[in-house]
């Protein structure tokens, strides 16, 4: 058998090869123990002694390029990509792969859910507000006058103004949906407003300098501070148990008069009781109705403006507000 005219068909046959049973059908019939290669070897005992040694090299010579060379064929065609070789990786895993594990709702989303139904089940629906704010709806409908400390602009995320125009800032609270919705709707009103809030805040345990609040207001003749406490209270035990203790601190907002802090009693890692504030609430200032058209002596209303950060810690036992945002998929998993 000539030796170099078995390395020459085997280098043709190979570069036309493109299925893998081509490639195996290719190995056997050159490589394979009753291969070309082999049934060459076996011939040695003709060849003339004087030129055995020859044929033996150029033999050996053989061995190795054909090996090589359907190695690098078989390399090549596993890095064909799956789908091209008839493989659906879009198929859904199998039960002994890696099945597919979805995500969950950050615990954060999921308590704004479970808050939603829960005030939807109190007649509030849901209104929506840009994070993007002017002066204006973030503050001076809300009767925060210009000279007002919480305008300061080392308390606020305010942007440059590139283009003129009334400056622009991250909202630091979701009063100004109160806003929003009154510019465009009559009494009765009721709506809940669940959004991120931003503040330069220095980061601890309970504060963080972007987080979410769920605003509520409720405009319409004859409401009472009685219906706000009422409102919050049935929204405590709703969402902490029958047993869960709170408390109204008398506040100060300038959009609300007279105004209230709301606090529940939280239980430490270490036992302690200690008092955490939930939100602030109070009756909606007639200034504020003014703002928007709405006449005071005929409507009145109560608000209230929720952390939610602070109602997941409470709930779930949570200590530090910043395991919140830290994703760590060993904490989000257990929510
Ligand atoms: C307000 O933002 C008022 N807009 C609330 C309000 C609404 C009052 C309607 C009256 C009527 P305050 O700044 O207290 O209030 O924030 C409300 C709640 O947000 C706090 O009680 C607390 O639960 C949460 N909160 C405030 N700052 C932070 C912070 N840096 N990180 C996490 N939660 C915060």
């Amino acid at each position: 058998m000539d030796i170099s005219e078995l390395v020459g068909s085997s280098e043709a046959q190979l570069s036309g090869i493109k299925s893998p049973e081509d490639l195996e059908n290719f190995r056997i019939k050159y490589l394979g123990t009753k291969g070309l290669l082999k049934q060459a070897s076996d011939q040695i005992k003709q060849i003339p002694v004087d030129q055995r040694r020859a044929y033996g090299q150029a033999l050996n010579g053989a061995k190795e390029s054909i090996s090589a060379a359907y190695q690098q064929k078989k390399l090549e065609m596993a890095s064909v990509p799956a789908v091209l070789t008839g493989i659906d990786v879009t198929e859904p895993g199998r039960i002994h792969c890696d099945p597919y594990r979805p995500g969950t709702l950050h615990v954060i989303q999921q308590t704004i859910d479970e808050l939603t139904d829960l005030f939807g089940q109190m007649g509030f629906s849901v209104a929506d507000g840009p994070e993007l704010e002017d002066e204006f709806h973030n503050f001076e409908a809300l009767n925060v006058p210009t000279d007002h400390p919480a305008r300061h602009p080392l308390d606020n995320f305010y942007l440059e103004q590139l283009t003129g125009g009334a400056p622009r800032m991250l909202r630091s609270q979701t009063s100004s949906v109160q806003i929003r919705v009154l510019e465009k709707s009559k009494p009765p009103v009721r709506i809940i407003a669940p959004g991120r809030v931003y503040r330069p805040d220095t980061v601890d345990a309970t504060h963080s300098f972007m987080f979410h609040q769920l605003e509520g207001l409720y405009v319409d003749r004859g409401v009472t501070m009685i219906d706000l406490k009422t409102c919050i209270d049935q929204f405590a035990r709703a969402f902490f148990g029958a047993s869960v203790k709170t408390r109204f601190r008398p506040s100060f907002f300038p959009f609300t008069e007279p105004s209230a802090e709301f606090d529940v009693l939280f239980t430490g890692d270490n036992g302690q009781n200690r008092w955490i504030e939930l939100g602030g609430c109070g009756m909606v200032d007639p200034n504020v109705l003014t703002a928007v058209g709405i006449d005071p002596e005929m409507y009145s209303g109560f608000a209230f403006g929720l952390g939610v950060e602070r109602i997941v810690m409470r709930r779930h036992g949570i200590a530090d507000i910043r395991d919140l945002f830290e994703n760590d998929i060993r904490f989000l998993t257990q929510f």
